[in-house]
C-alpha cells in the first residue's frame, strides 16, 4: 500500500452520501415482509414465526389463506440508489399484539410506506393514524393481490379518508421494480415534506 496516498479522513468511495431510515408498515398480512425481501440488496433479516391458533378469530386471513408465518419483531433490508442515497428498510410487525413495538422501530425514520390490501382496508387504519399523529410523511401503497378487484388511486384515497397531499400508488410488492418505485415515491414525498 502506498501510505503517502492514504488519507483516513477521506470518504470511502463505496459509502453512500445519504442514509435514510424508512419504515414499511401496514396491517396484518398486507405484504410488508415480501416488499423488503423483493428490494433488499442484502439478505433481509426476518423474524418470522409460525402462525398459531392464537390468530384464529383475531387476524383476518381472508385473501391470504396460504400465509403460514408472521413477523414478530421486524424485517430489515437495505437498498442503495446509484445517486448515493442508501435506504435502511424496517418492516413492522402487523399483528395487533405486537403494535407496542412500533414507536421504537419508528425512531428516526424519515418516512413510511403504508401498505394496504384493498380487500381488507381496515387492517391498515391503525398504521395511517400512527404516522398522521406523529407527523411522519407517508405514502399509501395498495398491494394489488391476484384476483382482487381493481380500484383507482382516487377511490383508495377516498376510502381511507386521506389528506390530499398523501400520495397513493398501486404496486405488486413481489416485484423489484414495482416495490422500488414505491420507495422512490416515498423518498420524493419525504423530501418535499421536509422542505415545505
Ligand atoms: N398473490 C399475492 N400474494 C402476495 C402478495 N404479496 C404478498 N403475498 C403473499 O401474501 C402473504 C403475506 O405476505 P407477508 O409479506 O408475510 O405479509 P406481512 O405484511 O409481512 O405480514 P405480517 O408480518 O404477518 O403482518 C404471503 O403469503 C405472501 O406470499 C401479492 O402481491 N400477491
Ligand atoms: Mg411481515
Amino acid at each position: 500500500m502506498n501510505s503517502a496516498a492514504y488519507d483516513p479522513t477521506a470518504p470511502a468511495e463505496d459509502l453512500p452520501a445519504h442514509t435514510l431510515k424508512i419504515l414499511v408498515a401496514g396491517g396484518f398480512g398486507v405484504g410488508k415482509t415480501t416488499l423488503v425481501g423483493a428490494v433488499s440488496e442484502i439478505r433481509p433479516l426476518r423474524t418470522e414465526e409460525v402462525l398459531t391458533d392464537a390468530s384464529v378469530g383475531v387476524d383476518d386471513l381472508g385473501g391470504v389463506e396460504r400465509k403460514t408465518t408472521t413477523t414478530v419483531a421486524m424485517d430489515f433490508g437495505r437498498l442503495t440508489f446509484s445517486g448515493g442515497v442508501r435506504l435502511y428498510l424496517f418492516g413492522t410487525p402487523g399483528q395487533e399484539r405486537f403494535w407496542f413495538m412500533w414507536d421504537q422501530i419508528a425512531y428516526g425514520a424519515v418516512g413510511a410506506i403504508v401498505l394496504v390490501d384493498t380487500r381488507r382496508l381496515p387492517t391498515s387504519f391503525a398504521s395511517i393514524d400512527f404516522f398522521e399523529n406523529r407527523g411522519i410523511p407517508f405514502v399509501v401503497a395498495a398491494n394489488v393481490f391476484d384476483g382482487a378487484r381493481r380500484y383507482t388511486t382516487e377511490e383508495i384515497a377516498d376510502a381511507l379518508d386521506l389528506d390530499p397531499d398523501v400520495p397513493v400508488v398501486l404496486c405488486d410488492v413481489r416485484h423489484y421494480d414495482s416495490a422500488k418505485n414505491v420507495l422512490i415515491r416515498l423518498v420524493e414525498h419525504a423530501l418535499q415534506s421536509a422542505t415545505a
